[in-house]
């Protein structure tokens, strides 16, 4: 089909969602399926957490609780079309590896392990038992345990997600990178210093009580688009929403509520943000500074004339340490250097600092524009830093929101999947299974890509995830993963990280979320955590894609039973006949969060993870709520800002409307006007002209950084866009082969994927084409 471009002037939701839920159930072939399963969507207990995004599901649940972009993930697990030992046949691994990710996965759910055979360089049908045995061989005969690595994709169970950190640190390795490396990291560390949290400390309840909202860097109508619903009832009784984004996301200016038979009818839409303002890319922490200190000068005006105070005096000095040097550090930035730094105006940051003081419960949101930054971390703490001044934290209605990703990233990270020790409750762990905990940290996600390239890396096991599409620096990763000795990938699609595999590889296909999963006791519930710690119990109710296909705490059992020595305390056959004792297990490592699980994952709306900050009990060093000192409102310090070369642009990685991370559901992306392609470069106007670009150009987008590697992505296709000059926006995975691994959060070591900075050349044929 012939790519198309035509600015989107209608709403989020409405009939343009209606639209495209149809056509995906009739292009993955799953109309009935597919849509019998999307009445359970979301309905805890008899039916299934969406698989897509983490956002919060309401209780009492709504007659069709689901939103397009999760009706897409359904009908992408539960699709009729299937990817069989047969297809495997007829394509070796090198042809496949020609193939776009639309294409891979569009061949649909795995049916059968599967083994390399380098001999015909094909994947070819290996029973379980064979599968198991040698993957728990090849782990057993490594020298060293922190030779393997044990990565986690955030969809999977909390009981899949314990078992699995209990099989890498039984097996001796904290090496445990998640999804959170390459996403919510930067909030995993700012928050516990700020506020003595790691999570977001807001519920459904505070949504429907606040008065004021504030967007960061998020793309609700494509990412979590259920939240709109939230957003729209709070915009009804009157709440500002002030959205910070380079881009204009077209969700965030109007929406339709596809569950109003008014506005489905009458084709009319509500406004979502009030106030828009698109700062430049990683202007954030300045853009705050820059309403910090107008609230400041609001202050000191209110203070003379003797009226109510615009800081909450008594908050700050009750419940909160480091506010003076704060405040001398947010007197002392000049608003030449604001505005230069964060791409608003004086008038647009005083302007938004006067409508949060007009509020008094207001609610901070973020997401990707936030954290994938070399100084996210310090964005979230100045966002926090922004809440105390005005008391915006543990009360109703107010807080931070942290939009996570994967459906239950922030759970896998509750139960123990992480790489650092601090966090595992090492004393529980050895009374109960009588093991200890190695002592020594293991990867993140950039460690491990390290490992990889330098060779430390042998053994790289995945549940769920496409870490060799989703990491940086592609271009570079890809031949060394040829390096290690093995790879195993636990999935339900084929994908990349199949294909770009070491000496002994296995594809392990499982049960999605969707699908009923009866064991020995029954068909089983599994849990998820949610963005608001909500944590709650469901069941799959499709049948089985396959009759081969095995749940991931069954196939984490069967590799535990292989490679670990045995132990009754770890009864890996009676945890897979019934996750009723997994549960036991996890609320005995974790009693304060988990006690009662088996009953309290039934209650009506489930339960809520006890977060101290959201009752004003400050788990910090100092115990107190901390001000935190911007570092940096510096943007890419680690590249060299040469302020002469006006050829380099900052580049953001981005998510289409049709797309979940690495899985390429479709073409378009309609909200901001684009059909039939992703191989697009969206820019300013100005900076096309200056650069002698003229839309429809294909140019080669190049990484401006001089380490002697030549990063580099094409054809991409000019296209004008409402975005800030000197930023410009492609999509994410197509264009990872362009962040350098070593450019990450400094910190959180999340890879900083919103702001790479690039050169543009006319795209020659010679260069490797675009996946
Ligand atoms: N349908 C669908 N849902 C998803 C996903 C998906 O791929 N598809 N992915 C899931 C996952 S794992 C995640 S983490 C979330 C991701 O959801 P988001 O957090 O929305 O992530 P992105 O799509 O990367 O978009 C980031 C947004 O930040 C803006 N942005 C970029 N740079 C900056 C900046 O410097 N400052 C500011 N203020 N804004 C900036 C971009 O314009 C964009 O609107 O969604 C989850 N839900
Ligand atoms: N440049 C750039 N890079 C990024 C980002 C960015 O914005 N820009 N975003 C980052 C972020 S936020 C994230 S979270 C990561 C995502 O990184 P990952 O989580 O590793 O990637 P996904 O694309 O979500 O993984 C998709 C695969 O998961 C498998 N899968 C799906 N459902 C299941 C299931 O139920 N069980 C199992 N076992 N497998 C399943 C399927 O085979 C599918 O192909 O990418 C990161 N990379
Ligand atoms: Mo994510």
């Amino acid at each position: 089909m012939k790519p198309r471009f035509k600015p989107y002037r209608g709403p989020s939701g409405g009939w343009g969602s209606a639209n495209a839920v149809g056509t995906i159930l009739l292009r993955e072939r799953a109309p009935l399926t597919g849509a019998t399963a999307l009445l359970k969507q979301n309905r805890p207990i008899d039916g299934f957490a969406c698989v897509s995004c983490a956002w919060a599901k309401p209780h009492p649940s709504k007659p069709l609780a689901f939103c397009e972009n999760g009706a897409k993930a359904t009908a992408w697990e539960t699709t009729s079309l299937r990817c069989t030992p047969e297809f495997f046949a007829g394509h070796t691994l090198s042809e496949l590896r020609n193939w776009s990710d639309y294409q891979l996965e569009q061949q649909g759910r795995l049916t059968e392990p599967m083994r390399w055979d380098a001999a015909t360089d094909r994947y070819l049908p290996v029973s379980w038992d064979e599968a198991i045995a040698e993957i728990g061989a090849e782990l057993k005969a490594l020298d060293d345990p922190d030779q393997a690595v044990f990565y986690a994709s955030g969809r999977a169970s909390l009981e899949a997600s314990y078992m699995w950190q209990l099989l890498a640190r039984r097996y001796g390795t904290n090496n445990l990178p998640d999804s959170s490396n390459m996403c919510h990291e930067s909030t995993s560390v700012a928050l516990p210093e700020s506020i003595g949290v790691p999570v977001g400390t807001v519920t459904l309840e505070d949504f429907a009580k606040t008065d004021g909202l504030l967007i960061f860097g998020h793309n609700t109508s494509s990412n979590s688009p259920r939240m709109l619903h939230d957003l729209d009832a709070a915009r009804q009784r009157g709440a500002p929403i002030l959205t910070f984004n380079p881009l204009r996301e077209r969700g965030l200016e109007r929406f339709t509520n596809p569950q109003s038979p008014r506005q489905m009818l009458t084709g009319e839409s509500e406004v979502v943000s009030t106030h828009y303002h698109q700062l430049t890319i990683g202007g954030d922490t300045a853009a705050i500074a820059g309403i910090c200190k107008a609230l400041l000068t609001m202050d000191d005006a209110a203070r003379e004339s003797g009226q109510d105070r615009v800081l909450d005096i008594a908050f700050i000095e009750q419940h909160t340490q480091g506010f003076e040097s704060f405040e001398r550090t947010i007197r002392g930035y000049t608003w030449e250097m604001l505005e230069r730094r964060s791409g608003l105006t004086r008038g647009a940051m005083e302007g938004a600092a006067r409508i949060y003081a007009g509020c008094q419960r207001v609610i901070a949101i973020y997401g990707m524009g936030l954290t994938q930054h070399r100084h996210g971390v310090t964005s979230i703490q100045m966002l926090v830093n922004l809440l105390l001044m005005r008391g915006n934290l543990g009360k109703e209605g107010a807080g931070i929101c942290p939009v996570r990703g994967h459906s239950n990233v922030q759970g896998q990270r509750t139960v123990g999947i992480t790489e650092k020790v601090a966090q595992v409750p090492v004393e529980r762990i050895y009374q109960q299974f009588g093991f200890n905990v190695p002592e020594r940290d293991g990867t993140t996600t950039v460690d491990a890509c390290e490992g990889v390239l330098n060779g430390t890396i042998k053994a790289f096991l995945s549940l769920g995830g496409n870490f060799v599409r989703a990491t940086p620096d592609s271009q570079r990763l890809e031949p060394a993963w040829s390096k290690l000795r093995l790879t195993v990938q636990i999935v339900t699609k084929l994908n990349r990280s199949a294909l770009v595999h070491g000496e002994k590889a296995y594809i392990l296909p499982c049960l999605g979320r969707t699908e009923i999963d009866n064991q020995a006791s029954g068909p089983q519930y599994h849990t998820t955590e949610d963005s608001t710690a909500c944590i709650r119990a469901w069941q799959g109710v499709v049948k089985p894609a396959g009759e081969q296909l095995r749940s991931e705490p069954a196939i984490i059992a069967a590799l535990a039973k292989a490679t670990l020595p045995a132990n009754p305390r770890m009864d890996w056959d009676a945890w897979v006949a019934d996750y009723g004792l997994i549960r036991e297990a996890i609320a005995t490592s974790y009693p304060d969060i988990f006690h009662d699980f088996n009953t309290r994952m039934l209650e009506p709306g489930g339960f809520h993870r006890p977060l101290p900050a959201s009752w004003r009990e400050w788990s910090t060093d100092s115990g107190k709520a901390n001000f935190t000192q911007p570092d940096s409102l510096a943007i890419n310090d680690d590249v060299e800002q040469n302020p002469e070369r006006r050829d380099v642009l900052n580049l953001m990685t981005i998510r289409s409307n049709d797309q979940f991370n690495t899985t390429v559901y479709g073409y378009d992306d309609r909200f901001r006007g684009v059909y039939g392609t992703r191989s697009v470069l969206f820019m300013h106007r100005n900076d096309m002209a200056r650069l002698g670009l003229a839309e429809g150009d294909q140019v080669q987008a190049n990484t401006a950084v001089d380490d002697g590697v030549q990063r580099s992505v094409g054809p991409l296709r000019v296209t004008p866009h409402d975005i800030p000059e000197g930023c410009c926006a492609a999509y994410y995975p197509e264009c990872n082969a362009l962040v350098p691994l070593w450019h990450h959060e400094e910190k959180a070591k999340v890879p900083a994927s919103k702001s790479i900075p690039v050169t543009l050349r006319p795209f020659i044929a010679t260069t490797r084409a675009l996946q």
